[in-house]
């Protein structure tokens, strides 16, 4: 523990080795003194490449002393503690996060000019940790900013991959997928804990004592290590971990024997069994062994975090006598990020049971009220169902649990509320279809936990009103809503720093960094011209940096005086980049079409769309392949070079979109309405004073409400109209536009290469059917969207007017605070007991 005796020693380190002064000598003396003692390079380097390793083991110094503070002081004060698991986490760089959370930044930046390094040059060394695929991963990041600035006491639990989401490359045939490889030299930020190791068990069978308690025994055993990564709060001293876990094999499971035998594969085939748990990040699931490797990953995130969270609950009990564990859930509170963690819900139970000797009732109470769900799509293909033949195979007793939790649940609805008896076969956790019997892991989230929540207030509404509607008489106060939100320290603070200058300097504070709603005081300046011009100057600065950076990575010349439009997102067809890009063709056949005089009155516009497609989504590749081939073709074409410039951003991921979003002043949010569960890049783009195009789908909806309705482009079908429309276009009642249809002509002509564009623009054609019918109403939303870009053109041709709507953007994004999201799960925790009271620990406040 600890707190023993000897742990005594730490405080006494701690405070005569205070690592860093603030001074710019003393900081870099001790980035020269990483440089030299901790090396990791030749000796004498100090490129920038050795400067950045150098720089964060500093920086990291002077995390570590905050973090173990940090642990002691919640270690003594055992307040209750939040766990969030995730198979996912978007971190991004460190560096720069750290400095400015640490407020050391200045000082840091002049530390390393007397070294001959530039801080800006620095920060472009660290690779992107990028242990996720979108909005669900970035959003447990932004989440842990929030709660360790909120000064609160939580961890994040996920896994360590190896090979983090792919590197995206182009071929001949569009992306390539490239192992990307954050780890290759090593990763300055995280601390391995040799002495956090838990094992975790996979298939094996359940063993029956004669006392009728039932034991997991046998199969294959493989240990979980602890990998440590800081999380700074902003000015604060609190600093939280995120523990990702890496799966190892031990020494006794190298067979000596085999390889003195030369049977070097055989004998190690234990450790390469090991490595592949955490290899990368969603490995391919076409296949029965991807689909059970998955699966695999999600049971050993589950076991391991809670291990860890129940020893960690039994070592706080400070002499006071073996903790009840009914108090379990007034100490802990776990939240599952999506289903991918829902294995947690009877892993908890299993320990409770059979490990801790808990009866089922005493146990099911200590899950329930410990565990909640945030829910965070409801497009079927997402619904995740795992095989119950699977799961027997892997988890015996899992299943079992499984199986008991559901029967229970059964009889409860045929004793309470009979009538809905007839809505259990869609209620119930197991799908029994004989062909493919499955478990239906969001079912056994609502049943298990005591709050599920949406992420936006749309998709909230439609979890009640149609995913979860059956569940809702019987449990009303269960189904909530969290709009989610981003952390404003990461995407504008630190991002954007120009305009944040100007923001406070407006304000007359900075406290809007930490208090969001603080920028709706911007708004009486909205027409103040020394403000707008400041505004402009800061905007096209942040722009000019970007046509640098795009051509740096692409070659292509970008205007800054034309308008940056931007669509940076995961490529999905619900998303629907493909409405983007048909836009994009029907303006550059119109650019074609019109006179040079009459090109002279048009909208200068450079659009830029990144992304990556999963590997094996052929659509999604097309799409990508399309944005390409068009780029190739109009960039080139002397006619319209001056009005119209296509990008396509590779790559793109948190780093990218840092400089991105400050350079941006349209962005598109256009999915059908309906399946976007909320969107955050949509809060980070109106942040950072840009106007959003958008339908009426997530967290759009909130923000054209904050914003004011004159100040976002709006078009589209709703998402109650939308099951009329797919009807009427089952029944063979939909005419598509001239427009449209021009368009997807012209791809069809040739123009753009001799690629077969056919199978995708026919998903967009026909009445119904697979891959056609467009299901994602491109076409009937194609003309509106259209009308929607000219209102965009000559609304841009008023540069005052257009600079207000940015400003009054920025200021109506107030609520889009993760700090918000975050404060908002912890109240109605109060009164469901979910999360705990903030602790008195006013004194973690660095000012
Ligand atoms: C995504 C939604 C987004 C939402 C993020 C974060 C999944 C399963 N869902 O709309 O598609 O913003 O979650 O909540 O990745």
């Amino acid at each position: 523990s600890v707190l023993s005796a000897k742990s005594n020693i730490f405080a006494k380190i701690a405070a005569v080795a205070n690592p860093v002064a603030e001074e710019p000598d003393k900081i870099a003396s001790n980035i020269s003194y990483h440089a030299q003692y901790s090396p990791h390079f030749s000796p004498f380097k100090f490129e920038p490449e050795q400067a950045f390793y150098a720089t964060a083991e500093s920086v990291r110094d002077r995390l570590i002393q905050q973090w173990n503070e940090t642990y002691l002081h919640y270690h003594k004060s055992d307040p209750k503690q939040t766990y969030y698991l995730s198979m996912e986490y978007l971190q991004g760089r460190a560096l720069t996060n750290a400095v400015g959370n640490l407020d050391i930044q200045d000082a840091y930046a002049d530390a390393l000019n007397k070294l001959g390094h530039e801080l800006e040059e620095i920060v472009e060394q660290e690779k992107d940790a990028a242990l996720g695929n979108g909005g669900l991963g970035r959003l447990a990041s932004c989440f842990l900013d929030s709660m360790a600035t909120l000064n609160l006491p939580a961890w994040g639990y996920g896994l360590r991959y190896r090979y983090g989401l792919f590197k995206q490359r182009f071929g001949k045939e569009g992306q390539e997928e490239i192992a990307e490889d954050w780890l290759e030299k090593f990763s300055p930020w995280e601390v391995v804990r040799h002495d956090i190791v838990f094992p975790v068990r996979f298939s094996g069978h359940v063993e029956v004592h004669p006392t009728g308690s039932r034991k997991w025994v046998g199969g294959e055993v493989v240990q979980a290590l602890a990998y440590d990564v800081p999380i700074p709060g902003y000015k604060t001293k609190n600093t939280i971990s995120l523990r990702i876990w890496e799966a190892k094999a031990g020494a006794e499971d190298f067979n000596l024997f085999q390889f003195n035998d030369g049977r070097y594969e055989s004998a190690a085939q234990l450790h390469s069994r090991a490595q592949q748990i955490c290899a990368v990040l969603y490995p391919g699931d076409a296949t029965e062994s991807g689909k059970l490797l998955r699966l695999k990953q999600q049971f050993f995130l589950c076991s391991a975090s809670l291990q860890d969270i129940i020893f960690r609950f039994k070592e706080r009990k400070d002499g006071k006598g073996l903790r009840q564990w009914s108090e379990f859930p007034t100490k802990v509170a776990v939240q599952l990020n999506d289903t991918h963690p829902t294995l947690a819900i009877p892993e908890l139970m299993r320990l409770l049971m059979d490990d801790e000797g808990l009866g089922w009732d005493e146990a099911w109470d200590v899950t329930t009220r410990t565990i909640s769900y945030t829910n965070h799509t409801v497009l079927p293909e997402a619904l995740e169902k795992w095989s119950q033949t699977v799961l027997w195979k892997l988890l015996p007793r899992h299943m079992e649990i499984i199986e008991e939790i559901d029967k229970r649940f059964i009889a409860m609805i045929h004793t309470t509320q009979p009538e809905l008896a007839s809505k259990l076969s869609s209620m119930c956790i197991l799908d029994d279809n004989p062909q493919k019997p499955v478990v239906r892991m969001a079912n056994l989230c609502v049943v298990s936990s005591h709050t599920v929540n949406g992420v936006a207030q749309l998709h909230s509404d439609i979890l009640k009103s149609e995913l979860f509607a059956d569940y809702v008489s019987i449990w009303p106060n269960k189904f909530q809503n969290k709009t989610n939100g981003i952390t404003p320290r990461r995407w504008l603070r630190f991002c954007s720093p120009d305009l944040s200058h100007i923001i406070t300097k407006w304000l007359k504070t900075d406290q809007w960094v930490t208090n969001l709603d603080l920028l709706t005081d911007l708004r009486q300046f909205a027409d103040n011209a020394d403000l707008q011009a400041e505004w402009d100057s800061a905007k096209m600065a942040n722009k000019q940096r970007l046509a640098q950076y795009i051509l740096q990575v692409t070659g292509i010349s970008i205007d800054p005086n034309s308008l940056f439009d931007i669509q940076v997102k995961r490529i999905h067809e619900y998303k629907r980049q493909l409405l983007n890009i048909l836009g994009v063709v029907y303006r550059y056949k119109y650019l074609k079409s019109i006179s040079p005089e009459e090109r002279k009155n048009t909208t200068p516009r450079t659009i830029m769309i990144g992304g990556k497609a999963f590997a094996t989504y052929t659509n999604a590749k097309r799409i990508v392949k399309l944005v390409n081939d068009v780029g190739a073709v109009v960039n080139k074409d002397p006619d319209v070079k001056c009005y119209l410039k296509v990008v396509f951003v590779p790559n793109y991921n948190v780093s990218v979109a840092e400089k991105l979003i400050p350079g941006s002043e349209l962005s598109q949010h256009i999915s059908t309405a309906g399946m976007e569960a909320s969107g955050t890049s949509n809060m980070k783009f109106v942040l950072n004073g840009c106007l959003i195009i958008g339908t009426l789908d997530g967290a759009n909806i909130e923000i054209r409400e904050e914003i004011g309705e004159d100040n976002f482009f709006v078009f589209g079908a709703t998402a109650d109209e939308v099951p009329r429309l797919c009807k009427e276009r089952e029944n063979g009642l939909f005419k598509p536009d001239p427009r449209f249809e021009e368009a997807k002509q012209f791809i069809r002509s040739g123009v753009f290469g001799s690629y077969d564009y056919n199978p995708l623009l026919e998903s967009l054609e026909g009445n119904s059917g697979y891959g056609c019918g467009d299901y994602f109403l491109v076409g009937h939303d194609f003309p509106g969207y259209m009308d929607a870009q000219a209102r965009v053109d000559e609304v841009y041709k008023d540069r005052k007017r257009w600079i207000k709507m940015s400003i009054l953007s920025t200021a109506g994004s107030g609520k889009f605070s993760s700090d918000r999201t975050i404060s908002q799960y912890g109240k109605f925790g109060k009164r469901s007991a979910a999360y705990h009271k903030l602790p008195p620990q006013s004194h973690l406040r660095l000012s």
